[in-house]
Formats: C-alpha cells, sequence, structure tokens
C-alpha cells in the first residue's frame, strides 16, 4: 500500500512536470495497444467475428444511433477543424461499443486509395466483404455484410447504395496525390479540406444511398472510410511533426485548440490527439502484404521519378532527403507503372446538401487536377 502510494505521489509529481514541460501531453500512456487493420487483411475467422458483432449490433439499434448522432451534429463536424477529433472520437465510440459484444473486435479501415483508379472493381465491394451496388429502384443491396438489411433511421428503409455515375463511380485520389497533401500541409488550416474534400467526399458521393446522406454511418463502409481518413491524419500527426497541431476556426466562430470540446462528446480534444496514450490505446497496421500507400516503396519510386523542382513543389519533405531513396526504388514497380489519372469531382448538389464551402471545395479540386498535370508533364508512371 505504501508502495503503490509513493509511485502514485511520484506520477502525480511527474506528470506536473511534464505539464510544464509539455503543456499539451497530459494523458496517460496506454499499458497495451490493439491494431486496427486493413480489411482484407482479416483472418477468416476474425471476419466471421466481425461479421456476427455487426449484425447483433444492428440488431440492437446501434446503426440507427450512431446515424442519428452523425446527423444531428452534422453541421459542427464537417467543413471545420472539428473535422478530424470528432470523426476520431465517433469512430473510437463505435469500436468500444463492438467491444462490449466482444473484446477482440478492432475496427478495421479501408485502404482507399488503393482503389482509386476503378473503384467499383474493390475486393471490398464484393459479396466476400461489404457487397456491391444496389439493385431495383430502392438501390438495395443484395450482398455482402449488410444484404437485406432493413436500417430504421431516419425512417424504415432498405439499405442501400448506388454507386455514382450510373453504377460506374469515377476515379478517386492516389495514394501520391494524398502523399503530396499530407507533405504540404502546414497546419490543419490546410490540412482538413485537403483530405475532406478530396478522398473524403468522393468516397460518400461515389457509393451513393445511405453512405451518400448525413445519417451516413447506416453503411458499415463510413466506420471503414474514417478509420482510413484518422489513419492519414496520425500519418501526418506523427511523421511530419504536427502531434498537437489545431487551428482555424471552431463551429462557434472562435479559435480551436486542443482545449476546445469535441462536439457531442464534451471531452478536451487534447485528448484524442495522440493514438497509444489515454483511450486511444490503437494503432494502424501499415499494411505489408500489399505495400501499396504511403509506404516506403511510393515515396521511393517518387523520388526516383520526379525532378528535383517538382519533387520541391508537390513533395516538399521527400525532397529534402531523395538520395536515400532513390538507392532502393523498385524497379520493377517502376517498370509496370501507368499515368495518374484526373480525380472525379463532387457535383454542386451534393455540396449544398452537405452545406460545404463550394468554392473551397473547388480549390481542393483543381489542386488535385494540377497535380496529376504536374506528373504527367515530369513523365511519372505510377505503381499505383
Ligand atoms: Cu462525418
Amino acid at each position: 500500500m505504501k508502495l503503490s502510494a509513493a509511485i502514485l505521489s511520484a506520477t502525480a509529481i511527474g506528470l506536473s512536470a511534464v505539464q510544464v514541460a509539455n503543456a499539451q501531453q497530459t494523458q496517460p500512456a496506454c499499458s497495451s495497444v490493439y491494431t486496427r487493420k486493413e480489411l482484407l487483411s482479416l483472418t477468416a475467422s476474425e471476419w466471421s467475428l466481425y461479421k456476427s458483432i455487426l449484425t447483433a449490433m444492428q440488431r440492437d439499434g446501434w446503426f440507427a444511433w450512431f446515424s442519428y448522432l452523425h446527423n444531428t451534429w452534422f453541421g459542427s463536424i464537417h467543413g471545420q477543424s472539428q473535422f478530424f477529433p470528432f470523426h476520431r472520437r465517433f469512430v473510437y465510440e463505435w469500436e468500444k461499443t463492438g467491444k462490449r459484444y466482444n473484446s477482440a473486435f478492432a475496427q478495421p479501415y479501408w485502404d482507399e486509395m488503393r482503389d482509386y483508379r476503378t473503384p467499383a472493381s474493390s475486393q471490398v465491394l464484393t459479396s466476400n466483404w461489404v457487397g456491391g451496388n444496389g439493385q431495383g429502384t430502392n438501390r438495395c443491396v443484395q450482398n455482402g455484410l449488410q444484404a437485406g438489411w432493413t436500417m430504421t433511421y431516419p425512417n424504415s428503409h432498405c439499405f442501400s447504395r448506388s454507386f455514382s455515375n450510373n453504377g460506374n463511380p469515377t476515379s478517386w485520389y492516389s495514394p501520391e496525390y494524398i502523399e503530396s497533401v499530407i507533405q504540404r500541409s502546414a497546419d490543419m488550416t490546410a490540412f482538413r479540406p485537403g483530405i475532406e474534400y478530396s478522398l473524403h467526399g468522393i468516397v460518400h458521393l461515389n457509393m451513393g444511398g445511405d453512405m451518400a446522406q448525413r445519417y451516413s454511418p447506416n453503411d458499415w463502409i463510413f466506420m471503414l472510410h474514417h478509420a482510413n481518413l484518422d489513419r492519414l491524419w496520425w500519418q501526418w500527426q506523427s511523421g511530419h511533426n504536427h502531434m498537437w497541431t489545431m487551428d482555424g476556426p471552431n463551429s462557434d466562430g472562435n479559435a480551436i485548440s486542443i482545449n476546445s470540446n469535441i462536439a457531442y462528446f464534451n471531452e478536451p480534444i487534447r485528448n484524442v490527439m495522440q493514438l497509444g496514450y489515454g483511450q486511444m490505446c490503437f494503432q494502424y497496421s501499415s499494411n505489408p502484404i500489399r505495400r501499396r500507400n504511403l509506404d516506403a516503396s511510393t515515396t521511393q519510386k517518387i523520388s526516383a521519378a520526379l525532378p528535383q523542382d517538382v519533387l520541391s513543389e508537390w513533395f516538399p519533405d521527400t525532397a529534402k532527403s531523395p538520395a536515400a531513396a532513390v538507392a532502393t526504388v523498385d524497379s520493377a514497380v517502376a517498370a509496370s507503372g501507368k499515368p495518374i489519372p484526373y480525380p472525379g469531382t463532387l457535383t454542386d448538389d451534393w455540396i449544398s446538401k452537405q452545406h460545404l464551402d463550394r468554392a473551397a471545395v473547388r480549390r481542393v479540386e483543381a489542386d488535385a487536377r494540377s497535380f496529376v498535370d504536374a506528373m504527367k508533364k515530369a513523365k511519372y508512371n505510377s505503381p499505383h
């Protein structure tokens, strides 16, 4: 007893010393950390366990509850800096709910950039996983995890998807472009729209049906999608010196900071900033099997293939230390590359339904097209 009291008071003293040195870091380190895997890397037994958990969550009304929350708070959590912290906390809440059914549950992510050329042909969208496009007039989904489900929020309807562009969703954003956004964003005011108005928006729009609504958590793709976006935020935070970066206006118009509360949850943003601390006892797998997005081989390929001026403009971090990367470029991958296609754009209708700043969306889309043009001009072929 005496010993643990001594440790406790030492910890308390230690904490206040840390607080002086680093006011941000107030959460204790996790004693153990679990891994959020890429969906397609789950084992057969993990996936069958997860399917039974998710089916029970639907039976107990959790899909409806999370859709209700997302719809109700929609205006405070999109188009502004609350976007990343709110969705990190929201997906965590979902995951914690799943863990009540079985503690082995960990919310997977969809490695979406891998499927950017032809999203509809993604393995994720097959009957083995989350199923594909809806059928018939009501676009009811008839295969995969949520086949034949009836959703109850905001009213009773079949679970639906309606792929955009007449079932042929447009390309979305390459691993190279997302990497470029990560490297070029100096603050949250740049990073948030760079991701929210690019990959975030087009996946919601391209999936259509429930996923294109303000109650999009009806589609489990929502959680796969936001876990992936969260993984990108973490990559920007941890790999690019932005661990505690939070700026821009809050939903009330005042400046946001890590001491502001997360919308709905009323907990300070700082509590969710650092994975591996406080309640955020998870990490993301780096997906070693597929070696696709945002990994060393991509940046190596980029740095070997592009001249210094193009690197400096689009990949400033890579430009600072290209030599080591060039030495290990994967030539087999480089030889089989193809030019990057233009990403699709968000529709005016969807932008206005989501109450997003249309000019800001179009700026991000124009940036992404300039990127494709710059890569084309530099004769860059993507291995992805
Ligand atoms: Cu959202």
